[in-house]
């Protein structure tokens, strides 16, 4: 099998993977993955075990142990464009030899959740709620880089979103796609939990919907966002990986979910008071449910 270029895929001097700085064996099947570098070490504060620290700009990895269960916990840092380094590096850690930079005829199978914070774009999704992304929807743009991204993406709900949203053509045209139905049932309970759809912006202002000094592309776009429904499905929130992670696990083969925690309601104004012990409540959560 021919080998891939050094220049599309490189390493560094210890042989690692160029952002991430991991090398396959520091890699636990079961990833946990968040925006904030700081979530990464409030997650390994619950392991019982810790096998190793690797940081590289915003990527910073924690693989331990959970209960005898081995995690590797990754921030991402913000946004979609990071997640098209850190989806690829890990599937390269995964199914690339990396020191003959061959694909091996036998990978990984990933098991991928993100525990993110959000805001609700829904009145009756308070704050500090905790939120599965059932679906997403990626106005972000990436997955649209790759062949075959139609072949995970749900097409109807597209079509419907975009009509009603009056969504301006110059801006990347949405994807929805699903999370891995295994993988969001075993994080769900009613009592704790919230499916819904989650939007991904590209931006946290003007692809949000904010306005400090500049006007929108799309005015008033938020009210048509919260008012959509489709096949009994509702926007529940906004955050900016979800869609990204979702779509590119789903064209590579390895499972992807979100739960995210909200921290603003964008339709009330709200804001968390304490998010962050709400935040290690859902890390508890989490765990537990994946442990
Ligand atoms: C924006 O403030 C960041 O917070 C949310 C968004 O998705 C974006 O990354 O998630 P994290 O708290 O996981 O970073």
């Amino acid at each position: 099998m021919a080998s891939i270029k050094s220049s599309e895929l490189i390493t560094n001097e210890d042989g690692s993977i160029f952002h991430l700085h991991l090398l396959p064996e520091d890699l636990a099947d079961d990833i946990i993955l968040v925006g904030d570098p700081g979530r990464v070490e409030t997650i390994a504060s619950h392991f019982q075990q810790i096998e190793l620290k690797k940081s590289n700009r915003e990527f910073y990895t924690i693989t331990g142990s959970y209960r005898g269960h081995r995690l590797s916990v990754i921030s991402t840092g913000i946004g979609p464009d990071n997640i098209d380094i850190v989806i690829n590096e890990l599937d390269a850690l995964a199914h690339i030899d990396l020191k003959t930079k061959e694909i091996k005829a036998i990978g990984r199978t990933l098991n991928i959740v993100r525990i993110g914070t959000s805001g609700s774009v829904q009145a009756d999704i308070p704050v500090d709620s905790f939120v599965i992304s059932e679906k997403s929807i990626g106005c972000d743009g990436v997955l649209r880089f790759y062949a075959n991204n139609e072949s995970v993406c749900d097409h109807p709900f597209e079509e419907a979103f975009i009509r009603h949203c009056r969504w301006t053509p110059s801006a990347a045209r949405p994807y929805v796609v699903n999370a891995d139905p295994g993988l969001a049932d075993r994080l769900y309970d009613e009592e704790h939990t919230i499916k819904g759809v989650t939007l991904t912006a590209v931006g946290f202002y003007g692809p949000q919907g904010r306005v400090l000094r500049l006007p929108l592309a799309m005015p008033g776009i938020n009210d048509r966002i919260t008012a959509f429904r489709y096949e009994g499905y509702k926007v529940t929130n906004y955050e900016m990986e979800s869609a990204a992670i979702t779509g590119l696990c789903n064209l590579l083969g390895h499972r992807a979910a979100t739960i995210c925690l909200i921290i603003a309601n964008r339709i009330n104004g709200d804001a968390s008071a304490d998010y962050h012990s709400y935040m290690n409540k859902l890390i508890r959560y989490t765990l537990e449910k994946l442990s």
